[in-house]
């Protein structure tokens, strides 16, 4: 019998659904431990140097944490029978540009649904959360165990930009955002046709995890959004299902030259949603990193946020957390436009700059982020 990888991770985590989508489509034997078991904590966290999930260990014994790398790392043993990177040079684009914003960008509206509807939702959040608990806590120290927890997760939507003053907004937001995203699966099974793509489980993060398995954004989901919630089910299975749209994609993703109005709608909705955002992160990071540089930014050990900054969010000046890590993704985008030449380049840019996102092309911090010993650091 073939050894399984495991999985450490939760049922209810936005970045452990990416990666578990990815192995069951590309049937990677392996089993998922919950977080909260002894083995991870004793074992694991020590190793990858704090308490994250997902991570993956090898049947050999290797590690690997981020989303991201963990399927970077399948890619390059051919794990799937289609590349999740599109090969030319407009779709691979439009995958990275979902890559981040799937993983970044609607945490919104993933961390709103989750904390804000208690009434609806914190029976099943208490329930799915002993994933992350030690055994044989208890009742009562489940119950401690889920607050402090929670409470956790309660400041970090607040650090997003989740406050009572933006709930309606974030509501509307996701609202326009889903509307869009049933549109254009109503012709494509996927993101870019007739395959997943990294952009699929971009978005897979906050779309299934929380938006599709807790009660409240479930429920919104299936009634406004059913195609969307289809998509859900589809990149996590294992089989294949054949419908109309499968049979008509016939595998391919779209033609660079003919994107169709609905993914250039979507792409419209990461313009107004996100680039003002990740603008005034990167304008930040490079603010801060002119003010830390007499200490040599490489040999810091980031934390997931190096401070906070303000910006117009729909209407409202908002105040979000700068992460690092996004600028990982970002630079996935921006690298493989600069490695480019001259046509495509033009090609990519008239795409963007077509739905309002050209900025973002040329988006750089003045430091790389880098990944070291399964953390973010800034590069040399
Ligand atoms: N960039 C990481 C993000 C992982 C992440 O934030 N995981 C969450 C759970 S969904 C976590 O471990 N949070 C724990 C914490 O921040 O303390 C990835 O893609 O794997």
């Amino acid at each position: 019998m073939i050894k399984p990888h495991i999985l450490y991770g939760m049922a209810g985590s936005l970045y452990t659904g990416k990666v578990r989508a990815y192995m069951r489509q590309n049937h990677i034997p392996f089993v998922e431990q919950k977080a909260g078991g002894k083995r991870f904590t004793e074992q694991i966290v020590p190793k990858v140097n704090r308490w994250i999930i997902p991570v993956v260990e090898t049947p050999g014994g290797e590690l690997f944490q981020d989303g991201t790398v963990i399927l970077d790392h399948f890619e390059a043993s051919a794990a799937s029978e289609k590349s999740i990177y599109p090969q030319t040079p407009v779709m691979r684009a439009v995958a990275h540009l979902f890559e981040l914003f799937g993983g970044e960008g609607l945490l919104r509206p993933a961390m709103h649904y989750r904390w804000n509807f208690d009434a609806v939702n914190l029976p099943f959040l208490r329930d799915t959360f002993r994933d992350v608990l030690p055994d044989g806590l208890g009742p009562e120290g489940e119950a401690a165990a889920f607050d402090h927890a929670s409470g956790r997760m309660r400041k970090a939507a607040v650090a997003f930009g989740v406050t009572p003053e933006t709930f309606a907004t974030v509501e509307e937001s996701y609202a326009d955002f889903l509307g869009r995203f049933n549109a254009h699966l109503q012709q494509t099974p996927f993101l870019l046709g007739g395959h997943p793509t990294i952009g699929d489980f971009g978005l897979f993060g906050p779309l299934y995890p929380h938006l599709a398995r807790d009660p409240k954004p479930l429920h919104l989901m299936q009634t406004s959004a059913p195609r969307v919630f289809r998509w859900t089910e589809r990149m996590n299975m294992a089989e294949t299902f054949i419908d109309e749209e499968m049979e008509q994609a016939d595998g391919k993703l779209f033609a660079d030259d003919k994107i169709p109005g609905t993914l250039k709608s979507l792409m419209e909705f990461v313009a107004d949603e996100y680039l003002r955002e990740i603008t005034a992160h990167v304008e930040f990071s490079n603010e801060w990193l002119e003010k830390n540089s007499e200490v040599d930014p490489s040999k810091m050990r980031l934390g997931r946020g190096i401070g906070m900054t303000s910006f117009n969010w729909r209407g409202h000046e908002i105040t979000t957390a700068v992460m690092p890590y996004r600028f990982f993704l970002l630079q996935r985008l921006t690298d493989w436009v600069d490695g480019l030449d001259r046509p495509d380049q033009q090609l990519v840019r008239a795409l963007f700059a077509e739905t309002g996102l050209e900025p973002i092309l040329d988006l750089k911090t003045s430091r790389r982020v880098e990944r070291k010993n399964h953390l973010e650091i800034w590069a040399d």
